[in-house]
């Protein structure tokens, strides 16, 4: 069997048994002790003086390698490019694309030193599988390199409309980095439209094939053949292991979070929401939202409360330092505008906490809140739904721009700038009645196990297996 090799931005930490984090690390590192194989990426160190060496540490059949980045590095390729302009570029946020020519020289030569360092670590039939937007160029600098392995790429986060992605200067650069890829990977069939319009329309490519009008899960991939190479792209909505979460949450509704947060909420209703703190979340238009619902709906009053965990990250970038500043200012509108001596409209909670917490109080609460302005797909929504209790579940709000609104369908979808929209489900989903709380979830369990993570995994790793040629390439008979 061909080794796995996995590559992304960061590897994800390891703990004894593998990685702590969830979802993808989870689905990953499940198919390395399979395969056997290497995860390969940065430390997550920034090293301050001499060149970053690579490290390699051995867990059972899986290597992981890892190295540091330079600072200067880490500014142009990590700070700059990927996240100050491929982020709100990809989030349909041209108003906050900031583009710097150096950067974008670092983001290549980052990717171009990454996949040096991996070279000699390769064997001929490895398959290789890329992760994310920091790693746009990496194919294209493994092939320089007299890489021939099959190379796959999965994009977590959306893939923008051909006019979003213009405002990027280097796009097409960017595209036909992709095109050395044989497998592109997207999380719905909209990203993966929007690749093959850009394709066609702005690169003079040919597309053929696919399930593009599929509403879900690819089956056959499209054919696309562009900037001199044929490669193939399709839908792979990530998962979850819902029966796994369920567990958790279960368990973990003993716990002393759980016990604090019914002790405070008394008989109040419960709507959490939990993103990292970020502006594609939509947090300021969520908190207005729920203020409006308060305004409207007197009865609510002192009888609903809505808890946001929301851990800051990139908090050395001034537009993650922005929102935070907005989210802070009208959090303390509202509260201020709400709150009585026993309670607090809104709690807002910097915190990191255990996945058993985090799906216990997902069991805990009465409406899942997940609005985000555009996500590639949001596990949240997907987790929230995982654990709740079958006999008495509680209802998802969603936003239509989450690649998760696909296939959660049991939610109320609303859209995310729509203040009094949002207002009106979080309303309709307070009162649900339990028959229908009961249907939904039911749906949407179903459709949760049959695409969980292995699915996404195998699905994607099936196709890179299979061949990149097009049809009318192939040799006769
Ligand atoms: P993210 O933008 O990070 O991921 P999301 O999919 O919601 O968004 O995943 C966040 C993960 O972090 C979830 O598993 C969540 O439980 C966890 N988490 C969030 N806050 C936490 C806290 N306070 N404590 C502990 N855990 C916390 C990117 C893309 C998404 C895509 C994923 C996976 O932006 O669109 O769904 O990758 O492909």
């Amino acid at each position: 069997m061909s080794r796995l090799i996995i590559v992304s931005n960061r590897v994800a930490p390891i703990s004894e048994g593998g990685p702590a984090a969830g979802g993808l690390a989870v689905g990953v590192y499940d198919a390395l002790k399979e395969t056997g194989g290497m995860w390969f990426g940065w430390s997550g160190e920034v090293v301050a003086s001499g060149q970053p060496q690579l490290q390699l540490v051995e867990q059972g059949p899986v290597t992981f390698a890892t190295i540091g980045l330079a600072r200067r590095d880490y500014d142009q390729y990590y700070r700059g490019f990927s996240n100050a302009t491929l982020w709100p570029a990809f989030h349909y946020r041209a108003d906050l694309i900031q583009y710097d020519r150096h950067d974008f020289e670092g983001y290549w030569r980052v990717n171009t030193w990454l996949a040096q360092q991996l070279v000699p670590l390769l064997r001929p039939d490895d398959v290789i599988w890329v992760h994310d937007y920091h790693l746009i160029p990496f194919a294209q600098a493994l092939r320089s390199a007299g890489v021939r392995n099959r190379i796959g790429f999965f994009l977590h986060i959306p893939f923008p409309a051909a006019q979003v992605l213009l405002a990027v200067p280097p796009h097409r650069a960017l595209v036909e980095a992709l095109c050395s890829f044989d497998l592109l990977g997207f999380q719905t069939q909209a990203d993966v439209r929007a690749f093959c319009d850009y394709v066609v329309h702005e690169g003079g490519g040919e597309v053929a094939g696919g399930e593009q009008g599929a509403p879900v899960v690819a089956g056959a991939p499209a054919h696309v053949r562009a900037f001199g190479r044929s490669l193939r792209a399709a839908a792979y909505p990530i998962g979850v292991y819902p029966d796994e979460i369920a567990q958790l949450a279960k368990a973990g509704a003993r716990g002393k979070s759980v016990r604090l947060m019914r002790q405070t909420r008394h008989e109040r209703k419960l709507i959490m929401s939990v993103d990292r703190l970020d502006y594609s979340k939509g947090l300021v238009e969520r908190f207005r939202a729920f203020e409006h619902l308060l305004d409207q709906v007197p009865a609510c009053r002192n009888n609903v409360s809505f808890v946001q965990i929301a851990p800051p990250t990139r908090a050395d970038m001034h537009a993650y330092q922005d929102i935070r500043l907005r989210l802070e200012s009208e959090l303390g509108r509202i509260n201020g505008r709400f709150a009585e001596l026993d309670w607090t409209p809104i709690r807002y909670i910097h915190r990191q906490y255990e996945r058993s917490v985090l799906a216990a109080l997902f069991r805990e609460s009465h409406v899942g809140y997940v609005t985000p302005l555009r996500d590639g797909m949001n596990l949240v929504a997907k987790e929230y739904v995982s654990a709740q209790d079958p006999d008495d579940p509680g209802v998802l709000v969603l936003s239509r721009f989450a690649g998760a609104a696909d296939e959660l369908t049991g939610a109320l979808i609303v859209n995310p700038i729509d203040i009094d929209g949002m207002a009106q489900a979080l309303s309709e989903a307070l009162a649900m009645p339990l028959a229908d709380r009961r249907a939904r979830y039911r749906d949407m369990m179903a459709q949760l196990r049959s695409n969980n993570v292995s699915v996404w995994r195998d699905t994607f790793l099936r196709d890179l297996a299979q061949g990149g040629q097009l049809p009318a390439e192939r040799a006769p008979g």
